[in-house]
């Protein structure tokens, strides 16, 4: 890993002391991907990551951000200072709902034991950008020791938060549909805890029994796949927890059975049990191994993300912006395809000397 410059090196310094502008400096370093963006990142993981990251994903306008403001006063509360990182909500149709957002996340701003910041998506297919892990990682090596991610739920992005976040809230609301839908949209996998906000409208209490209901089948599934073998019943095993395997996540030995939560997010009824839930799973997560498990998925997620990003930037780096010219001109003459045109970009930069000259 190349060294940090001199400029770097004083605002980690500045970063360690804890000032918050520092946090602030270094993440727009990293967003814009500065000189020394991926030194600086390796000297503030080198030190090892410690935050308690909380995702909370749902639906547009499902109340994602009021959920995310009442745990914040919740943890404020206890004394822990917060880092929220609100990924925008790229939805069309949440122009109503993102003003809400703002209201909320402005009264947050005005604690100094709270950080915010807004992120543009920017990933590819939806999914949470590499950059935007990266400031959680900043979050969390600054010392927050509880670090929110709020990103709203579209697909890819509603899987990527899990491989950002330890604990994974999803949020759903009467609107939302059925538990059966959320079941099919793999929601069951994603989340670690459900909430039905808006409890105070109608549905609600059907969408938390068919939730439940869809849990408890999909646990009784699970035991029912598992053979017995070897004369051990592995279903007896899972059923008591037996040390030492690694079911997959629906076998867990430890079983977790993921809670279903109702809670009014506009008047933070049920805030404190979905912050009891979260405790609970984060301690599920310490004695069961799979907070280890998680990180490691993680880092190999990362390592993944930043290989491909640099074979990018030096491929790119390897071709000469005549090159390219000249070969559009070539596929506008009708002489070459982008696909001739990319082969031999390829091949030249696997060549190891640049584009071949010549026709594409
Ligand atoms: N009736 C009712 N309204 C709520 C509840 N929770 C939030 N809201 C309202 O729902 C709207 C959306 O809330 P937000 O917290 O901005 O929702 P969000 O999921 O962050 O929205 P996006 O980030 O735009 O996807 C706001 O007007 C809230 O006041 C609730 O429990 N009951
Ligand atoms: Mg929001």
């Amino acid at each position: 890993m190349e060294g940090l410059s001199p400029q770097l090196r004083d605002l980690l310094k500045r970063f360690d002391q804890g000032q918050k502008l520092a946090l602030a400096r270094a993440i727009s370093i990293v967003e814009n991907e500065r000189d020394g963006f991926q030194a600086l990142l390796h000297a503030v993981l080198a030190r090892g990551l410690r935050s308690e990251r909380l995702g909370i994903t749902g639906p547009p306008g499902a109340g994602k951000s009021s959920l995310v403001a009442e745990l914040a006063n919740h943890y404020r509360a206890q004394g822990d200072e917060v880092g929220v990182v609100a990924v925008d909500p790229s939805s069309p149709y949440s122009g109503g709902a993102l003003l809400g957002d703002r209201i909320r996340m402005n009264d947050l701003a005005t604690d100094p034991g709270i950080f915010i910041r807004s992120m543009a998506t920017r990933g590819s297919l939806g999914g949470l950008a590499t950059t935007t892990k990266e400031v959680i990682d900043l979050m969390d090596g600054f010392g927050f020791p509880r670090v929110m991610v709020e990103t709203v739920g579209v697909g890819q992005t509603e899987l990527e938060v899990t491989s950002a976040t330890d604990t994974v809230v999803v949020v759903l609301v009467p609107e939302s549909g059925d538990g059966v839908q959320a079941m099919k949209a793999g929601l069951m996998e994603i989340a670690d805890v459900f909430v039905v906000n808006k409890a105070d409208r109608p549905g609600a209490d059907r969408l938390l029994k068919e939730l439940r209901m869809a849990i408890h089948l999909r646990a009784g599934e699970a035991m029912k796949d598992i053979p017995a073998h070897h004369g051990v019943d592995m279903g007896a095993a899972v059923r008591e927890g037996a040390p030492g395997k690694k079911p997959r996540r629906w076998e867990k030995p430890e079983g977790w059975q993921i809670p279903v939560l109702a809670t009014e997010a506009h008047s933070g009824k049920g805030v404190t049990e979905l912050a009891d839930a979260v405790e609970a799973h984060r301690a599920h997560l310490l004695a069961s191994g799979e907070l280890e498990v998680r990180r490691r998925k993680r880092a190999e997620i990362r390592v993944r993300d930043v290989v491909s990003r640099e074979l990018r930037r030096v491929a790119w780096r390897a071709v000469a912006g005549e090159e390219l010219a000249r070969g559009l001109d070539r596929i506008t003459e009708g002489a070459a395809t982008p696909y001739s045109l990319a082969q031999r970009f390829v091949e030249g930069i696997l060549g190891g000397g640049g584009p071949k000259r010549g026709t594409p």
